[in-house]
């Protein structure tokens, strides 16, 4: 049986040289649901023709601008095939129900190729999938020259495991440039990610510029006084996004299939908000007595949640929707220690007034505010998984991070919940020995434990799974102060949870996974991604 199997790859392998073709074995990443290898390849050449029309052109158009740089073809479209002249086809069918609306066949034969989907996103990442098929040449930004831009003969069949496949990006601690932040979402589109949470205002500074509160940005991104603290430095501690600049990346995300969900830290997290507006605070007299400089220490990082400070936080998220697109608005909620608020008369008293039995429920009410507003507006309110603590509110969606406790609860209780617990997304942890990684908050989460992850606990009951929406990994900023450190950090980590999110459960395979790996870091590494290598 192992003989006959042996003997048939090499029969394979020999006719595959017999043909003068030498397209290797596809080494994709996310693993594909079903790929069935045929004899030869597909030659890319300047007559190669794209074909598609409607809307599938503008997935063309995307098609054209991968193969361009290194291949230096001018590629020329058609809107129908002429004949068995050589091409790329894309289509849409509204009758491939089976591929939903992420899903596409590839089909690689010597006349050509077509990648069929339901929907345009389908195609986008059917385009991702043949980029991977291609020589890792293909990511160069130049010409490259002496390649012979051979597509293997394949047969693929392919739908993500998950709705949400996402990345985390903490520009509140560090702050990254909108070119950085473009070059991270190409390359989470190339992975087939599709969310991606920004995380913009904490204590080290606030990111986004909200026009009612110009100050926020203005002062709220100046800050330095917690890096210094926990020993970060780096070029990128200033810095914050303009409207303009929220716009263009939303933008361009959108343009990747990428949605950027915006998280607005409350009631914790908020000392840079509030050394701005002392008033939001606890204590807002004597801290608004203070020069601003000397504030920094002194906010406790929390709000206290009287009515104003509801109305400024929603303020705030009304900019926010105006924004972003995102279904899902993401409020924080991590953290907070209510006993600031169980020792203060104001809070006592409100606590009172609201007929609220501890600061946990105050800690709900305020969260529940939020829940209420967003929905009005027809969008989703996540939270951290402490928004479960005194009660969750009814519409929200849990991000579960502390374990997979928080995610368990809330899908149980028909919540929907996306897993992004520390025991194996926060790519801020360790990679390797400590003593040999760059400086790293703790923690350690090698590749194969990023790997291993299932989002899908036994603990959830089978008629709740549907509520687990997928998966995200976090890259916290404290210690990741400029671009290079953060592709460091995410890659390959980021490769291993892009399969986690993608893949079923059941094509994966770590050994097979790291083989296809050494094939992909060529990519990144054409691409300029500074990724950890191997060990
Ligand atoms: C906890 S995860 C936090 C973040 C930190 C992170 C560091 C979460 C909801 N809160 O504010 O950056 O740990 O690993």
């Amino acid at each position: 049986m192992r003989l006959g199997a042996a003997l048939l790859v090499a029969g394979v392998v020999v006719l595959g040289l017999a043909a003068g073709v030498d397209a290797g074995e596809p080494s994709v990443i996310p693993q594909p649901v079903s790929v069935q290898r045929r004899e030869g390849a597909f030659r890319l050449t300047p007559q190669t023709r794209i074909v598609a029309r409607g809307p599938a052109w503008a997935e063309a158009s995307k098609l054209i601008d991968f193969l361009t740089p290194a291949t230096g073809f001018v590629l020329r479209g058609a809107t129908s095939r002429q004949g068995d002249e050589p091409a790329i086809e894309l289509t849409l069918d509204r009758n491939l129900s089976d591929l939903g609306d992420e899903g596409y066949t590839l089909d690689v034969t010597r006349g050509g190729i077509t990648i069929a989907a339901r929907r345009p996103p389908g195609l986008f990442y059917g385009i991702q999938t043949l980029r991977q098929l291609l020589p890792a040449a293909i990511f160069s930004k130049a010409k490259a020259d002496d390649v012979t831009w051979d597509v293997p003969c394949v047969y693929i069949t392919d739908t993500p495991r998950f709705q949400w496949r996402g990345l985390l990006l903490d520009p509140a601690r560090h702050f990254i440039s909108v070119p950085d932040v473009k070059r991270f979402i190409d390359v989470m589109a190339l992975h087939k990610f599709n969310h991606l949470q920004v995380h913009l205002t904490d204590n080290e500074g606030w990111r986004i510029e909200i026009r009612k509160y110009p100050q926020l940005a203005q002062l709220g991104s100046q800050m330095d006084w917690n890096l210094r603290r926990r020993g970060g430095t780096g070029p990128r501690r200033f810095g914050f996004y303009t409207q303009e600049d929220i716009r263009e990346l939303v933008r361009y995300a959108a343009e990747r299939y990428i949605t950027i969900v915006p998280e607005i830290e409350m009631p914790f997290h908020t000392g840079a908000a509030i050394v701005v507006h002392p008033e939001l605070g606890i204590t807002p007299g004597p801290l608004g007595a203070l020069p601003l400089e000397q504030r920094w220490y002194k906010t406790r990082g929390l709000i206290a949640p009287r009515p104003r400070a509801v109305a400024f936080f929603q303020d705030v998220l009304t900019e926010v929707m105006e924004l972003f697109p995102s279904a899902h608005i993401h409020i924080g909620g991590d953290e907070a220690n209510t006993e600031h608020w169980a020792n203060d008369p104001e809070m006592q008293e409100q606590m009172k007034r609201l007929e609220l039995a501890d600061a946990h429920e105050l800690h709900s009410w305020f969260i529940a505010r939020m829940d209420v507003f967003l929905a009005q507006y027809e969008r989703r309110l996540v939270g951290w998984d402490e928004i479960l603590q005194g009660g969750l509110a009814p519409g929200a969606t849990v991000m579960s991070w502390r374990g997979e406790q928080g995610g368990i609860a809330a899908a149980n209780a028909g919540h929907d919940v996306v897993m992004a617990p520390t025991s194996h997304t926060y790519f801020d942890y360790y990679q390797g020995p400590p003593e040999s990684e760059p400086l790293a908050i703790g923690g350690n989460l090698p590749l194969a434990r990023v790997y291993s992850y299932d989002p899908i606990p036994e603990a959830i009951a089978a008629e709740n799974a549907r509520h687990v929406l997928g998966v995200q990994g976090q890259l916290w900023g404290e210690y990741i102060a400029t671009a290079e450190h953060l592709d460091y950090m995410a890659y390959p980590r980021a490769a291993a949870l892009a399969e986690v999110g993608w893949s079923p459960r059941e094509r994966k395979d770590y050994d097979d996974f790291v083989g296809r790996l050494e094939r992909h870091l060529q990519r990144l590494k054409t691409i300029g991604v500074h990724f950890r290598a191997l060990d």
